[in-house]
């Protein structure tokens, strides 16, 4: 099983890696080859963490090779975790790369050349979860490099799934697991789209339970939209911890069968669900059968509240999409 992770000496990764070499994340018990990729300014401090990781001894791993390059890192892989991306605020040729568009430039070029090396050199079942922001138009930029249908890309949107659950279960006195079919719509930004209108508590629906629209939309839906920052306000840094729980979340809920009844979350191509764009990457609830195959669940209903909500987001999308059209 081999498993590319990009970004590799950052912040998510420190996390992320440790998490994904416990047992019990991949499906199959082959043991794990580890690929993971850093610019070359970086390399130093990844040789660092891999020492780190050899010393770990994990029994779940074969392998811990490092790359320069993602052309070689990425041949016969079965995941890549595209993590690594550029950040806003970084000063790139003595300019500071503030705007959303210069943001999606820079980064779409790292997912154009990911995309092709994935869709070239990766197996053909190949699963991709891209992390590095701006994660769904990045996604969309890889997916369209790639150029490969029998591979999964998807975005994360689990971090804003496992928040909004976090949150439920304060206000229900709830435990986070008796939460089912929570869905977040739409971009991985604070447009995003919780909805709780279709979500089960213990067996109950969950908006009966609140009974408190007002919460839900003044208190709930700011929160979770706006948690990102928060945090990078009270931590002087982006999440970290939470972030990796959620990749690697979703790998393990990619990799097993759906518990009954219940969703998990990423953005995938929309093809129109719910009256998303296609041509996006959107956030959906999803189901895995835990052998490869991902679907949409479409059985939700939305109110005129929440189709409000997936317009706005999927108008993002949109722009986000038309900033990089010389991209895809
Ligand atoms: P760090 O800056 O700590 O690490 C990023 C690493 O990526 C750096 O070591 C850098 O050298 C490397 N990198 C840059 N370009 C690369 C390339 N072309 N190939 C390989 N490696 C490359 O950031 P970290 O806190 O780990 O966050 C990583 C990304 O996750 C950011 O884009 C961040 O915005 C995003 N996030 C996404 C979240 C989500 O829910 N989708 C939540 C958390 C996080 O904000």
């Amino acid at each position: 099983m081999k498993v590319v992770i990009t970004g590799a000496a950052g912040q998510i990764a420190y996390s992320l890696i440790p998490f994904l070499c416990e047992k019990g994340i991949f499906n199959s018990n082959e043991k794990l080859d580890l690929n993971l990729v850093e610019i070359p300014q970086a390399m130093g401090r990844l040789d660092g963490f891999v020492k780190e990781l050899e010393d770990s001894a994990y029994s779940t791993v074969s392998s811990i090779s490092t790359f320069d390059n993602i052309e070689n890192a990425v041949v016969d892989a079965d995941w890549c975790l595209l993590v690594g991306s550029i950040p806003r605020g970084i000063v790139l040729n003595g300019k500071e790369i503030k705007e959303r568009s210069d943001l999606l430039q820079i980064n779409g070029g790292i997912f154009t050349e990911q995309g092709k090396a994935i869709g070239a050199h990766a197996k053909e079942h190949c699963k991709i979860l891209v992390v590095g922001n701006p994660a769904n138009t990045n996604a969309l930029i890889g997916y369209k490099s790639a150029g490969k249908a029998t591979q999964l890309w998807m975005a994360m949107t689990m971090l804003d799934a496992l928040r909004a659950k976090a949150q439920l279960s304060q206000k229900l006195g709830c435990h986070v697991d008796d939460i089912y079919r929570l869905a977040i719509f739409g971009n991985h930004s604070p447009t995003m789209f919780p909805d709780l209108e279709n979500t089960i508590v213990a067996g109950k629906k969950a908006y009966q339970e609140i009974d408190d629209h007002d919460w839900v939309e003044n208190d709930f839906l700011p929160k979770i939209q706006q948690r990102g920052a928060e945090i990078i306000k009270a931590r002087g840094a982006s999440s970290a911890s939470s972030a990796a729980r959620a990749a690697c979340d979703t790998v393990k809920a990619v990799e097993h069968p759906t518990r009954s009844g219940d969703v998990f979350n990423a953005a995938v191509m929309s093809d129109g669900a719910y009256g998303m764009p296609k041509g996006i990457f959107s956030g959906f609830p999803l189901i895995s059968d835990g052998k490869g195959s991902v679907e949409i669940v479409r059985d939700y209903s939305l109110s005129d509240f929440a189709k409000k909500g997936l317009e706005k987001t999927a108008n993002e999308l949109v722009e986000e999409r038309d900033l990089v059209k010389d991209l895809i």
